[in-house]
Formats: C-alpha cells, sequence, structure tokens
C-alpha cells in the first residue's frame, strides 16, 4: 500500500517578517495533531557548499554575484533527494525560504533579470504552497536593528521586497499573502489552517516541478 505523500510548504517574506518563528510554530502544530512534519531552512549553512556561502554571507570571504546565486540554487539541488524521500514517505516539510528568496535577492542586485536567477532552480520540486509574510519596512524595524550579514540594509530589503512583489504575480505557484504585521498567534493561526487544507489536497497529487 502506498502511503500518502506529505505537502511542501515554504514561507518567504522579507528579513525579520516572522518565517523562523513561524515555520517552528507550524511543525509543533502539526505534530501535536498526529501529522509527520520537519522544518528544513534555505541556505542550509551545514553543508559544503553550504559553508561556502555562510562564509559569504558573514563577509568572510566574497565571491563573484553569479557564482553565489548559482551556489544557493546548488545547496537546494543538492536536498533534492532528501526532499523527495521525506515526501514520499508521508513527511510534511516546513521550509524556511526557497528558491523565491534566491531570486529576490539577487536579481535585487545591479543587472540581474528575473529570468536569468529563475533559471537554475527550474524543475525544483514545487512548492504545493507558498505563504508570504507581508510586512512593511518600518513594522520590520521595529522589530530590532538589522544584522550585520551582507544584504541586511533597509536599501537592499526595499528592492527585495519589489521583486518578490513581481515573483507573486506568477499563477503558476500558489503564492498566499500573509498579513504578518500581527500578533504571533494570529499569524499562526491563518498559517495553520492553510497547511492543513493544503496537506489534505497535496496527498492525492504527484510533487510538481517548479517553474515549468
Ligand atoms: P525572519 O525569520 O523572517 O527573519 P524571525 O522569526 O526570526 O523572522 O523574527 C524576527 C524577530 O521578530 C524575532 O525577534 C521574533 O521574535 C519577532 N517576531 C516574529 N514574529 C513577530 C510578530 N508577529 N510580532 C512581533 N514580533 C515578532
Ligand atoms: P537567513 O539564513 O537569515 O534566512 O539569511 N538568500 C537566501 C539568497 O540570497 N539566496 C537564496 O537562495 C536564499 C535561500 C537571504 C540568508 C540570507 O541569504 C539570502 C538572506
Amino acid at each position: 500500500m502506498s502511503c500518502r505523500r506529505g505537502a511542501l510548504i515554504v514561507l518567504e517574506g522579507v528579513d525579520r517578517a516572522g518565517k523562523t518563528t513561524q515555520c517552528h510554530k507550524l511543525v509543533q502544530a502539526l505534530q501535536q495533531s498526529g501529522r509527520a512534519a520537519e522544518m528544513m531552512r534555505f541556505p542550509d549553512r551545514t553543508t559544503k557548499i553550504g559553508k561556502l556561502i555562510s562564509s559569504y554571507l558573514e563577509k568572510k570571504s566574497n565571491l563573484e554575484d553569479h557564482t553565489v546565486h548559482l551556489l544557493f540554487s546548488a545547496n537546494r539541488w543538492e536536498m533534492v533527494p532528501l526532499i523527495k524521500q521525506k515526501l514520499e514517505q508521508g513527511i510534511n516539510l516546513v521550509v524556511d525560504r526557497y528558491a523565491f528568496s534566491g531570486v529576490a535577492f539577487t536579481s535585487a542586485k545591479p543587472g540581474f533579470s528575473l529570468e536569468w536567477c529563475m533559471n537554475p532552480d527550474v524543475g525544483l520540486p514545487k512548492p504545493d504552497l507558498v505563504m508570504f509574510l507581508q510586512l512593511n519596512p518600518n513594522m520590520a524595524a521595529n522589530r530590532g536593528e538589522y544584522g550585520i550579514e551582507r544584504y541586511e540594509t533597509s536599501a537592499f530589503q526595499r528592492t527585495v521586497h519589489q521583486r518578490f512583489e513581481q515573483l507573486m504575480q506568477d499563477s503558476s505557484v500558489n503564492w498566499k499573502v500573509i498579513d504578518a504585521a500581527r500578533t504571533i498567534e494570529e499569524v499562526h493561526k491563518d498559517i495553520k489552517l492553510l497547511s492543513e487544507d493544503i496537506i489534505s489536497l497535496a496527498e492525492n497529487q504527484p510533487v510538481g516541478e517548479l517553474w515549468r
């Protein structure tokens, strides 16, 4: 007897929108309701490629812009066998950032088109649901100072936000915009409901291919 597959659920949004907080809460809630669920995050800084990326983000090393874009994508591709295996085992995966962050961040740099940035990630396992945690830059600023990593400036984050808006025009992806300016519990309630719905829908469908 084949088991029902798990759903691939992604949380996206700008810095401090609450992605990590909500991923943890969602995994916990799904597990408490008797569903298998695990969290993943990108970049996954634990792999060899992830360590190169981490050093770049920490500004301990420099990498050419195209090169680091391809490394971020490779960091997702190296996880694809594991992602597929977990979904087939019926485990729901809750993912903190995915290819959408990859495209939004690189295309916020001068000289990078959305199309060029999307190409390396074409064919990745397609998320069944992508929730975009919407938070305006002023609200994000109230949640604490930016850190010292690369990309952590308000001007760059504003451009990243515009790129996300462009990506959300693509109806081939199941985007849901979540108002992230509310309390942690209010945001969680919406995310949990949307996730439960998609888990029921996805279990009878094959995993799709992103942007193909
Ligand atoms: P992200 O992963 O999107 O960068 P985090 O989940 O790390 O965001 O949250 C950033 C900061 O904002 C943390 O200090 C967190 O406790 C706080 N935070 C998260 N969600 C909310 C919320 N809904 N209201 C107020 N503060 C929040
Ligand atoms: P956190 O580990 O704090 O989420 O920051 N990024 C992420 C990219 O530029 N390309 C990508 O493909 C991904 C997944 C976003 C990671 C930083 O790396 C950026 C912020």
